[in-house]
């Protein structure tokens, strides 16, 4: 199906989730389908997504800022964060462009703040501070059990990568993860919707769809005729 409009605005899309659950294979999917759809999209990833937040991205996984402690890994996620949304983020939602970005704010609230204990009125200051007004319109959420996220990141690995500062965690501490995005997505219906990721990448994708087609394309679809 195309669609032979451009919105009015552009759309910004999340994925969220524990190690493993499929963030970045839906995302691609998606992309494939909105394109399909006419759209211009820009898909990117957290931390990163620009030359000065991949440096960053570098330092957070290879474990070296883990000695200065959560709070400090906080504000450099959102450090990446502010580059990230300003240079990259913003301007493409400007233009009208679909942004999905795997990983983002609520990575920080789960990550540093629900695991890392940093507290939520601190991760608020910086969030605000990092993005703005650019907000996510939808969250999606792939929800899986820890140790199937876990076992497919490894198999992932296979190839010989190293478990990065965060993938080498415990297994409690990726369970507690998995519960603190039920946690966000629970406090803000609006913004997110939980998807079962133990499906096949197929179901996954047409359930992701489905959530998108009912909240922003059949309305645009019918504004369009
Ligand atoms: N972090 C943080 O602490 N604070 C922050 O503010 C931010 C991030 C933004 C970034 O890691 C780390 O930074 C992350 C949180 C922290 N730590 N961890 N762990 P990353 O970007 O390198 O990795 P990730 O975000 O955790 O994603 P991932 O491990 O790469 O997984 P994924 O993108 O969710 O999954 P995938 O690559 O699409 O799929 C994984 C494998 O499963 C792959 O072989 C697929 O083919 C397979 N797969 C996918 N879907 C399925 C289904 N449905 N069935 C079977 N197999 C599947």
């Amino acid at each position: 199906m195309t669609f032979q409009m451009t919105p009015e605005k552009g759309r910004f899309v999340t994925f969220e989730g524990g190690e493993g659950v499929g963030k970045s294979t839906q995302l691609a999917r998606l992309a494939e389908h909105l394109r399909e759809c006419g759209f211009e999209v820009v898909t990117t990833r957290e931390p990163g997504g620009t030359e000065k937040a991949e440096k960053l991205r570098d330092f957070l996984l290879s474990g070296r800022a883990a000695p200065l402690g959560p709070l400090a890994e906080a504000a450099l996620f959102s450090a990446a964060r502010a580059d990230h949304v300003a240079t990259l983020i913003a301007p493409a939602l400007k233009r009208g462009a679909w942004v999905l970005c795997d990983r983002f704010a609520d990575s920080t609230r789960a990550y540093q703040g629900a695991r890392g204990g940093v507290d939520a009125k601190t991760l608020a200051l910086l969030e605000r501070a990092a993005v703005g007004e650019t907000r996510p319109d939808l969250t999606i959420v792939l929800d899986l059990p820890a140790g199937e996220g876990m076992a497919r990141a490894a198999s992932r690995r296979d190839g010989g990568e190293r478990a990065d500062r965060f993938e080498s965690e415990d297994p409690s501490f990726h369970e507690g993860l998995r519960h603190a995005f039920l946690d966000i997505a629970e406090s803000e219906p609006e913004r997110c919707c939980v998807i079962d990721a133990s499906l096949s990448v197929d179901d996954v994708a047409r359930t992701v769809r489905a959530f998108i087609h009912d909240r922003f394309l059949a309305h645009a679809a019918q504004a369009a005729q």
